[in-house]
């Protein structure tokens, strides 16, 4: 299971513990806290007291991580409630844990084992709070929410008539070019969330009450303090990598603006200002790849993903097998036969499912998986790889400790898997046989990286930019929506195409928000992965440009990812990205090189251009 995965199986966790007795989850783990329990506490029981923990808190994991695979692949109200009652089992675990792990805080004990210690701290993305009612009430909050993002559905025709989901309605989002059907779609999908806001407010107040009491000042605070620096440190660090980034957006945004106003006339799109955000092909506005036709350098395009998945008439499960070709090609294990038996590609129509791509590593050893409901496009094709880098990096830590047992930072775990699609270029398909030739030189697949990577910036930042401002206080519920919308305007330059008050929640909208997800990983991994690739390409003694660099089948590049991968949690996450980049820095230089051809060609295109908003 991925990270992200992970951590919501944690806070799935909170959600039930009213269901468990606190009798019975004690006596579920009286037999391993017999440590001898000397007056004064010494570094011998400390590492005793980690090391049961550690096998304890596996084992919850696990049937935890079955429970989630059964409940993710049928929804039905039995499967929820087991999937919960095994999450809660974790959840309660780690409290009673962390807080008996106070007796050992100012021990002089060894660097790994004081790290172990910290780590459980950090562990829960919902740390709940100790009373019995309040954990109650957060948990059946939690759940709530996410279910109702889950279950959300928009009936234009009224109550249960010809009602759409969330995949109908990103199809319109992304296909149609019809301002007035486009703006019915985007509305329509945040109907959906109105009702959560209530419980939104409610959640944030017992969140930052759970989070106070396993020391933090706020939930923003805990999730700030992973990232081995102290959380303040850690705020400047994203804004000084957005800065670096910032002019990119900037130069993306001006053409995109500029391109959209010639489709759609310039009453719809003025010039200087926000774009609205329903045009971007993105029910989130969160990447741009669906207008590529908008804005093609050329418009007669020579290298289409989709077209060339299409005409080799390559199926879903194809789709994976050339993904894990790829992994192979470095010198990586091919997948165990469990995992082709196991995982799940295709959206059943039999049961309700959770379509929302995931890796699993079901036992914390072999038994590795996928969930996704594959559709055969360029896009589907990046994310296999982003899933399967998820899986790759688990079983490369497989040898580690359950608290260590992770990616060095959650950042590192989003990047892995894209890092390998950033090798999925022209060249590879020539290499891999689905091109005869390359394509004549052009600025396209650089676009339509772009649309992909550079316009996901803004939005990677502000979601938890966000709820940091939630959570502090310094937005109150009054604001909740004005300041969503501050942000999406600041950062993206986008606006809503109608007008918006508190009575909606357009947070909610995304499944990170009504799921409690940390968002943060992403921008970090889109800075990471351009990094790696660059690293990477030195490794493979690749001479041209970023972009033009594949490192399909270079066992030295493979060998050296792996390296860091194995290095899991266990050390601070510097020292893993130095281990592959020589930097000790979160770095967006590369991702500015990669992208500086298509840059200068922007800002050519720009130069007459009112850019900004
Ligand atoms: O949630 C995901 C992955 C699972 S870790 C499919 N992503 C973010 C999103 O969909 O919003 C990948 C890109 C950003
Ligand atoms: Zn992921």
């Amino acid at each position: 299971m991925n990270n992200i995965t992970r951590i919501n199986l944690i806070l799935i966790a909170s959600i039930v513990c009213i269901l468990t007795s606190s009798l019975g989850l004690h006596s579920a783990f009286a037999d391993t806290t017999k440590v001898e329990k000397s007056a004064k506490p010494t570094a011998d029981e400390a590492r005793t007291f980690m090391a049961s923990l550690e096998i304890e808190l596996l084992d919850l994991l696990i049937a935890s991580e079955r429970s989630e695979w059964v409940k993710s692949t049928n929804i039905t109200y039995d499967t929820d409630m087991l999937a919960a009652r095994a999450n809660e089992a974790v959840m309660a675990y780690v409290s009673v844990k962390a807080d008996e792990a106070r007796r050992f805080d100012g021990l002089k004990l060894d660097v790994s084992l004081r790290r172990k210690f910290n780590l459980l701290k950090l562990r829960l993305s919902l740390p709940a709070p100790s009373d019995r009612a309040k954990r109650a009430e957060l948990a059946k909050l939690a759940t709530e929410m996410s279910s109702m993002y889950g279950k959300g559905k928009f009936c234009p025709q009224g109550e249960s008539k010809d009602c759409l989901t969330l995949g109908d309605l990103s199809k319109t989002l992304a296909t149609s070019r019809d301002y007035d059907e486009l703006k019915e779609a985007w509305v329509g999908w945040r109907t959906t969330s109105k009702p959560m806001r209530e419980k939104f407010v409610r959640f944030v107040e017992l969140a930052n009450e759970g989070a106070r009491e396993f020391g933090f000042g706020d939930l923003g605070d805990l999730w700030k303090s992973r990232y081995d620096m102290p959380p303040d440190e850690f705020e400047k660090e994203i804004n000084r990598l957005w800065e670096q980034v910032r002019p990119l957006y900037e130069q993306l945004h001006c053409y995109a603006r500029t391109r959209l106003a010639a489709e759609y006339g310039a009453d719809k799109v003025p010039s200087g200002k926000p774009i609205p955000a329903h045009l971007l092909g993105n029910m989130w506005s969160q990447d741009f790849a669906n207008i590529f036709d908008l804005l093609a350098p050329e418009k007669k395009s020579a290298f289409n993903v989709t077209g060339i998945l299409q005409d080799k008439k390559i199926d879903e499960r194809g789709i994976v097998r050339q993904a894990e070709a790829f992994f192979v090609s470095l010198g990586l294990d091919p997948l165990p036969a469990t995992f082709w038996e196991r995982s799940m590609f295709t959206k059943p129509q039999d049961r309700e499912v959770v379509c929302h791509a995931s890796a699993w590593d079901i036992d914390w050893l072999d038994d590795l998986r996928i969930k996704m409901c594959i559709e055969i496009n360029a896009e589907d094709f990046t994310t296999v790889h982003h899933e399967l880098g998820h899986n790759y990096y688990q079983r490369a830590y497989k040898h580690l400790s359950a608290l260590f047992a992770d990616s060095a930072n959650d950042g590192f775990h989003e990047a892995l898997g894209d890092t390998i699609a950033l090798s999925v270029t022209p060249a590879y398909f020539v290499d891999i046989g689905y091109l005869d030739k390359m394509p004549a030189d052009s600025l396209n697949p650089l676009m339509q990286r772009a649309l992909d990577k550079i316009a996901f910036l803004p939005f990677g930042l502000l979601v938890d930019q966000w709820r940091f401002d939630v959570f502090s206080g310094r937005v109150g519920p009054d604001q909740y929506n004005a300041h969503w919308w501050k942000l999406r305007t600041k950062y993206q330059g986008i606006a809503p195409p109608v007008s918006r008050s508190e009575k909606d929640f357009d947070p909610g909208a995304k499944y990170h928000v009504a799921a409690n997800v940390p968002y943060t990983r992403y921008f970090l991994a889109t800075i990471l992965q351009f990094q790696f690739h660059r690293a990477l390409c030195e490794i493979a003694g690749h001479k041209g440009p970023l972009h033009t660099c594949s490192i399909y089948g270079n066992k030295e590049a493979g060998k050296r990812l792996n390296d860091m991968m194995e290095m899991g949690m266990g050390q601070p996450w510097p020292d893993a990205i130095e281990a592959l980049t020589g930097q000790r820095q979160m770095d967006a230089t590369a991702i500015i090189d990669y992208f500086q051809p298509l840059l200068d060609w922007l800002e050519e295109q720009n130069k007459d251009a009112v850019c900004g908003w």
